[in-house]
């Protein structure tokens, strides 16, 4: 099973107006109208390194250009400029955009060293524990322009980051997958972060996490993650996982979960399918060596994985959406 890197990758990169200088990676993307529209996670510096969300459209899923020059979501909206908003994950549930960020309340500054992770300082004030602090919201919009902040889905005081909505209801409820980053040690039942589920009615209060799959193989190293929302197919819900292995390599897993309870996890491939190969995958201006896919489109029986490459751009990779899921029906469990 080949995934194929679309051959004039990086598709985003950064550069143009200043809220985007540095960066842009970890893309939402969704298939609307005719056009695929991209939220690009976009840093204006790394002194301090702060994140915007930026909004591009493309008419044929590699070609993106910005629908505006300004963010469309920024930390000034959460009422908080000294933070920064990161990794949005898109979905469209009952005629609305639902959008997932990742919020970390305080401002630092980045030295990147070229091994693994960077130097952080803070800016103002004290830095939470561990720079990943990270609070999980949810913004709707009816036309992913005009973001309003709904609520946030994860409590202050737990990292709980890489969260993503199903694209529908499962059984009349709002699903999603979350990674409460302290949710480690023989009481939760997992040795390291694990991917978690939980639900809701309202979007505003969330079941207790479930369990759904742990850190098993070495590529996953100590911490896995979900990635871009579950697609839907006969089979079961098709879900892109990150592993992170003890160098700090970022790659990427595929599994399948249950249709009506997604906790359970019906086929997994030990292998990942894909790894940091190409130089913007490898070099980058913040952490080196990842591939982080946040979005994914279905179209034309084509799955698009749209990801972030080392922290500083956006590459893109197809596959035959029939041959990634005879794949992974091979790993049954
Ligand atoms: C994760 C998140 C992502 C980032 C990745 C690689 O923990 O912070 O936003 O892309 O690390 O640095």
């Amino acid at each position: 099973m080949k995934i194929k890197r679309y051959e004039k990758n990086p598709i985003v990169i950064p550069g143009k107006y200043d809220w985007r200088m540095v960066a842009s990676f970890n893309p939402a993307c969704i298939f609307e109208d005719g056009k695929f529209y991209m939220l690009e996670r976009a840093c204006s510096g790394l002194k301090p390194l702060q994140c915007r969300i930026g909004l591009l459209k493309s008419d044929d899923g590699f070609n993106f250009e910005h629908v505006l020059d300004k963010p469309v979501f920024t930390p000034e909206q959460l009422g908080c400029p000294a933070g920064t908003v990161e990794d949005p994950r898109i979905t469209k549930i009952d005629g609305k955009y639902y959008l997932i960020f990742a919020h970390r309340p305080f401002n630092y500054n980045c030295y990147p060293n070229g091994i693994s992770e960077p130097l952080y300082t803070p800016v103002i004030g004290k830095m939470f524990e561990g720079i990943n602090m990270t609070r999980s919201g949810i913004a709707v919009s009816e036309n992913m322009i005009d973001w309003e902040f709904k609520c946030w889905i994860t409590p202050p005081d737990v990292d709980d980051r890489d969260n993503v909505l199903f694209p529908q209801k499962i059984n009349g409820r709002f699903a999603m997958l979350r990674r409460p980053m302290d949710y480690v040690g023989e009481e939760y039942g997992c040795s390291g972060p694990s991917i978690w589920l939980s639900y809701s009615e309202d979007l505003m209060t969330w079941s207790d996490p479930e369990l759904v799959a742990v850190p098993e193989n070495d590529w996953e190293g100590g911490k896995i993650g979900a990635a871009s929302p579950p697609i839907l197919t006969d089979e079961g819900w098709l879900t892109l996982y990150h592993g992170v292995d003890e160098n700090v390599v970022y790659r990427v897993g595929i599994m399948l979960l249950d249709k009506d309870n997604p906790a359970k996890v019906i086929a997994r491939s030990p292998e990942f399918i894909m790894e940091p190969e190409e130089y913007y995958e490898k070099v980058g201006l913040i952490i080196p060596n990842v591939i982080f896919p946040t979005a994914n489109v279905v179209k034309d029986g084509i799955l698009h994985i749209y990801y972030g490459c080392a922290d500083t751009c956006i590459g893109a990779a197809t596959v035959p959406l029939d041959e990634i899921l005879e794949y992974v029906l091979k790993y049954k469990i």
